[in-house]
């Protein structure tokens, strides 16, 4: 009986537990974007760990944060035969502030990440992300 009403009591709990401290205690990757820089450049990450990525805009042009899958680079200019490289992205649009959640690959290793709007590679808009 004991033993019931501690499980029942969880359940109970745990939804608000989580509610309370909800994104505060997942691991947040941090993404400034400028025209045209990543900052940081370089994240890491556990594999398969799930994230709040915060993309904060402090430049006049929207970005993306793109993540190519592993091994693979772009062949500039990105273009549409980059697409099937990509593995996830999310961009600031008009946004200053966009939030996404983030799982990271199972696969360890380091992967690219880049801008995909026209020209912004080349004007340095790449990083890496480790996933450990
Ligand atoms: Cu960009």
């Amino acid at each position: 009986m004991v033993r019931y009403i501690l499980i029942v009591l969880g359940f109970c709990i745990f939804p608000f537990f989580s509610f309370v401290h909800g994104e505060s205690s997942r691991f947040v990757i941090e993404v400034i974007t400028t025209d045209f820089q990543f900052i940081p450049n370089t994240w890491s990450i556990k594999s398969g760990e799930t994230a709040s990525l915060r993309l904060s805009n402090h430049g006049k042009q929207g970005h993306e944060w793109v993540l190519l899958k592993l091994g693979a680079k772009v062949t500039l200019p990105f273009d549409e035969d980059d697409e099937a490289k990509v593995l996830w992205e999310i961009e600031t649009g008009s946004a200053i502030e966009k939030k996404g959640i983030f799982i990271a690959p199972l696969k360890a290793g380091t992967y690219d990440i880049v801008c995909g709007k026209p020209r912004h590679i080349e004007r340095g808009m790449k990083g890496t992300l480790i996933v450990k």
